[in-house]
């Protein structure tokens, strides 16, 4: 009770209470108060569930000191902030990598124990959130784990999808869909703010008037609105006591039901317009590397950014902040072009809202906004058809149109009579369908413009944005990606973490250049021999993961090939299909004898979009091909297929330990970076790749004795195009590759229906729009040569040590810093 004569308590001044204590005993205390007074059960009558939920409450207790701490010390000091906008942020589970952070993991599995529970089943209870595709959403969630464990004041702003990526499930051979309920066991992990709602408008016209001083000034008159209520995540650093935020948005209606209708007894009218709100939020669209020329994905774009901006604002900035200072406070990275809806976003608030003149305001404008590109492929680059933007966001397309006039007037005055050139660079497309091109709008509204590896950010100069980088040379720049050290080694992979810790001490943990230190052991026989027990034990805990998730036997000693990604022509699972079959081929023809053939389990995981016709095909090929490979006899093991479903983060953390080859062979030209292939060769697998995206980069830096390279280059598929490709004439010339998909073709993988293999076979012997087989024999080639090497177990570990020595490089703490120097400080 506070009392005249008690000092009154001021929470803020005294910082959070403190958290429970950092004992096993602390850990119980804490852990049954969240499941008694939290979950309100007792330990004795609580499920699964209920324990988790309360260990996952019990865990972030021991975080939220650090995240007032943080935000109290952000608040008051006045560095910039990074806004991240992002789509799709694909976190994986948080337990584990809060308990990584918090260094509670010993405390809180002996502290179960003595609860007479099992924190690895606790643990598998989590459902990881799903709010992203692929390599484009996790990139996301390494970076923002890089900018807290660098003390870097950023919040991460995205939407709260209530269904993430789909939930992949095989019937009879053929992906099918289920939704990713993701949150209906409870989201331990989030602070919902509803107070802190933020309405967002659309639709309606605009009105313009001249005021008493004969300026202009529109209004925007929306036709409906909805809210955004933000939740909060706690993004921790490492062992660092910095936290930063994660705030998504959910959709909410502004109105809950009409009463009148409900009365009326129409119950679905009563409702409709909440279920047409609350649809924004409601779901992941689950294309990757494909635009989606959806209103409801518009829709969804302009609701987390509209927030997100207003959050930061009107709410995160001190009150009477200047807004003609705001690029000293705030970056707001735009993660591909997903959010460039900001930007005339930003125009509306400062001219319409806050009274700024345009040119004041375009001068703020630029200098809030950077944009990072991650693709080559022109069909992934996102227009939006000008009749939509107008309909739903009419303000914001008359704004677009005023950006485009005055910057195609600084584009005749720089190349007079050009106007070819004008009508290149305008960000409407003339056609047809007129449409706004975003990027770019992103190009000339943005400070900076960056590629993901410097393959593919030379491409984009080059080939995507030739005209604007040769107005804009300085503009440009590559920041190579990274991954986060952090989960993809420490704690993915805790056997090689110790292993590498005993040699060379902790710190490359938060410093991954230090794995260089290791180079040495690469010729120490004792420390190749762990190196390969390590593998081997993260083998058969894959193995074990597999037998109990998906019913898969696999055996214990083969080389693990391993190719995890989306599925996507470009990336080219078909071609490692066909080096399969060719495989099988050998071994049924009698070519090779099972004894002789150096046995070898390959591991898929690939989600194809719903719509992806051909991306389905090729999943049901792989598993029929699996499956009969699996079933026959005859080749006594020597392969082996293993394609579980669902491949996610979690799935990832166990399959990257345990590989022996890394599975990289888009075609050159056409991965912007990956991300996968990095965390292979930090967990010391081998890679097999073309000269593509960051392939390039690993290959340079672990030498060409240590990768596999093959296939056509860049300049080389572009000619060989440009000469005609003809898939036919390689079918024709190569032996190996017609009885290869003659095979395939043939129907003995697909129950004796020579149609079920048609439609992937005559799409590569008549299109093969990624040149399949035009690269196949270099890479049959370079797939002996792996035999080869890996009959050499020791050459083949010293490699594989040398490939985790030398690829500290791709740490998302170093491209972090690469942004901070070339993009949001610079
Ligand atoms: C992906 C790229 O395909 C991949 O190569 C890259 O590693 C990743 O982004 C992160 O930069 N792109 C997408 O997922 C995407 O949707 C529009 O691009």
């Amino acid at each position: 009770v506070v009392g005249p004569t008690m000092p009154v308590r001021n929470p803020v001044a005294q910082g959070p209470v403190n958290p429970p204590a950092h004992t096993v005993d602390g850990f119980v205390e804490a852990f049954l108060r969240e499941l008694n007074f939290g979950q309100g059960v007792l330990l004795s009558r609580s499920t699964v569930n209920d324990q988790y939920l309360a260990l996952a409450r019990t865990v972030q207790q021991y975080l939220v000191a650090g995240w007032l701490e943080t935000g109290a010390r952000r608040r008051q000091g006045d560095r910039k902030i990074i806004g991240y906008l992002s789509a799709e942020y694909l976190l994986g589970r948080q337990l584990d990598n809060a308990l990584m952070a918090t260094t509670l993991g010993e405390i809180a599995e002996e502290a179960m124990t003595q609860c007479g529970l099992d924190l690895a089943r606790l643990r598998a209870q989590e459902i990881e959130p799903g709010l992203g595709n692929g390599g484009l959403g996790r990139l996301a969630a390494c970076f923002v784990d890089s900018l807290a464990t660098l003390d870097v004041p950023c919040i991460g702003y995205g939407i709260r999808y209530e269904y993430g990526i789909f939930r992949q499930t095989f019937v009879d051979d053929r992906q099918a869909e289920v939704p990713d309920s993701w949150l209906s066991l409870g989201s331990p992990w989030e602070f919902p703010h509803p107070e802190r709602q933020v309405r967002v408008a659309f639709g309606g016209r605009t009105e313009t008037t001249t005021d008493e001083q004969g300026r202009e000034r529109t209004t925007w008159i929306p036709a409906w609105d909805v809210l955004g209520i933000p939740y909060h995540y706690m993004v921790p650093g490492y062992r660092n006591g910095s936290v930063n935020t994660l705030r998504l948005w959910s959709a909410k209606a502004t109105q809950a039901f009409d009463l009148q209708i409900f009365n009326s007894g129409d119950y679905a009218e009563a409702v409709r317009s909440q279920t047409f709100a609350e649809n924004i939020s409601k779901v992941l669209y689950p294309e990757d590397s494909t635009p989606q020329g959806k209103e409801l994905r518009l829709q969804q774009q302009y609701f987390f950014v509209a927030c997100s901006l207003h959050d930061f604002i009107e709410n995160t900035l001190p009150r009477d902040f200047d807004l003609r200072r705001l690029p000293e406070r705030i970056i707001f990275q735009l993660n591909d072009t997903h959010p460039v809806i900001g930007i005339p976003e930003l125009m509306r608030i400062l001219v319409d809202l806050k009274g700024f003149e345009w040119d004041e305001a375009w001068d703020i404008t630029r200098e809030c906004f950077a944009y990072t590109c991650h693709t080559l492929l022109p069909e992934a680059l996102e227009v939006w058809p000008v009749e939509l933007l107008g309909r739903l966001l009419p303000r914001h397309l008359e704004i677009i149109y005023r950006i485009n006039d005055n910057f195609l007037d600084e584009v005749r005055e720089a190349y007079p009579g050009d106007a070819d050139r004008v009508r290149r660079m305008s960000i409407i497309a003339e056609g047809p369908q007129r449409a706004v091109r975003m990027a770019y709008l992103a190009t000339i509204g943005g400070s900076r413009v960056n590629g993901v590896a410097e393959l593919q950010s030379q491409l984009l100069r080059e080939k995507v944005l030739p005209d604007f980088s040769e107005l804009w040379p300085d503009k440009f720049t590559n920041i190579t990606n990274g991954v986060t050290p952090r989960r993809f080694l420490h704690q993915a992979n805790p056997l090689l973490s110790t292993l590498i810790t005993e040699a060379i001490g902790p710190s490359w943990v938060t410093d991954l250049e230090q794995l260089r230190g290791l180079e040495p052991y690469a010729d120490d026989a004792g420390f190749r021999e762990q190196f390969q027990a390590v593998k081997q034990a993260n083998k058969e805990r894959l193995y074990r993961e597999l037998r109990a998730r998906d019913g898969l036997e696999l055996p214990r000693h083969a080389m693990l090939d391993v190719m995890v990604k989306r599925l996507h022509e470009y990336k080219r699972q078909t071609l490692k299909l066909l080096h399969i079959v060719s495989l099988y081929d050998d071994l049924i023809s009698g070519d090779v004898s099972p004894a002789d053939m150096v046995s070898r389990t390959f591991v898929f995981g690939a989600k194809a979009a719903p719509g992806y016709y051909m991306a389905k095909e090729i999943i049901y090929l792989i598993n029929s091909v699996g499956r009969t490979i699996n079933e026959d006899k005859r080749i006594e093991g020597a392969l082996s297929v293993a394609f579980p479903a669902n491949y996610n983060v979690t799935l990832a953390e166990k399959v990257v330990p345990a590989a022996d080859l890394s599975e990289q062979i888009s075609l050159a030209g056409k991965e912007a970076s990956g991300t996968g292939n990095m965390k292979f060769a930090l967990n010391g697998a081998l890679t097999i790749g073309t000269d593509d995206g960051a392939n390039v980069e690993i290959r340079a830096l672990v030498g060409d004795d240590n990768f596999f390279l093959f296939g056509l280059t860049e300049p080389e598929a572009e000619q060989l195009r440009a000469d005609g490709y003809d898939p036919k004439a390689f079918y024709r010339s190569d032996e190996k590759l017609r009885r290869t998909l003659d095979l395939l073709g043939s129907g003995i993988f697909t129950g004796g229906d020579a149609s079920a293999s048609a439609p992937l076979v005559q799409n590569l012997l008549h299109d093969d729009p990624f040149m399949a087989l035009a690269d196949f024999r270099s890479y049959l080639d370079a797939q002996t040569r792996v035999d080869e090497a890996y009959r050499d177990s020791d050459a083949w570990t010293r490699s594989a040590i040398l490939n985790v020595a030398r690829t500290g490089f791709f740490s998302s703490d170093r491209s972090m810093r690469d942004y901070l120097d070339r993009v949001w400080l610079a």
